[in-house]
């Protein structure tokens, strides 16, 4: 697989709320971006407590996974997140999220997936995970709401560019200029 993230914080500030992980273990890949409430020092607090608790915790249910981290992120300011769990050997994509981070998956036809209302730390109703078949060369993109929900990747070369100079072009262009912002691109080997 190649995997790229990239992020820009707010005014170039020395914190950023928000934060990508990715982990790898045998053919399964877990992807996971979070947006800290607001910016600055506390939303990062939020964003990397939920990345550490995914880190410690990836091989639960995502159900287990959302909830253990709703539980942890009390006291912080909140956050939101997303979780794509990659089998690469029966080719499927899993996705669940709550709040507003976005996932676009591009694999010959174009999806986005949705994700469900709440809080990390504040709370949540319902989490429906969503499956998807995928294959070889698919491309998964995440991003937070500091990059325009409607970002057009049909004018990027998908098939073969490289996936960090994607991901750099995705943040280029499609910046919003009033938050932080974070893009992850994982293409299926
Ligand atoms: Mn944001």
């Amino acid at each position: 697989m190649q995997i790229a993230t990239v992020k820009h914080a707010l005014d170039n500030a020395p914190y950023c709320g928000d934060e990508c992980g990715y982990w790898e273990y045998g053919a399964k890949t877990t992807l996971c971006i979070v947006d800290g409430l607001g910016h600055g020092k506390d939303a990062e607090i939020a964003a990397k407590a939920a990345v550490n608790y995914i880190a410690c915790h990836r091989s639960e249910s995502l159900q287990e996974i959302f909830t253990g981290c709703d539980r942890e992120l009390r006291g912080t300011r909140g956050a939101a997140m997303g979780i794509a769990v990659i089998d690469e050997k029966k080719g499927e994509l899993t996705y669940a999220g709550i709040g507003n981070t976005r996932v676009i998956v591009e694999n010959s036809k174009t999806f986005r997936l949705d994700s469900d209302y709440g809080i990390i730390g504040g709370g949540f109703k319902k989490l429906i995970p969503e499956t998807l078949a995928i294959g070889k060369g698919a491309l998964v993109i995440m991003f937070t709401d500091g990059v325009e929900e409607l970002v057009d990747i049909s004018r990027y070369d998908l098939i073969s560019g490289d996936v960090y100079e994607l991901a750099e072009k995705i943040i280029t262009d499609w910046r919003i200029e009033r938050d932080d912002a974070a893009v992850m691109v994982y293409r299926m080997r």
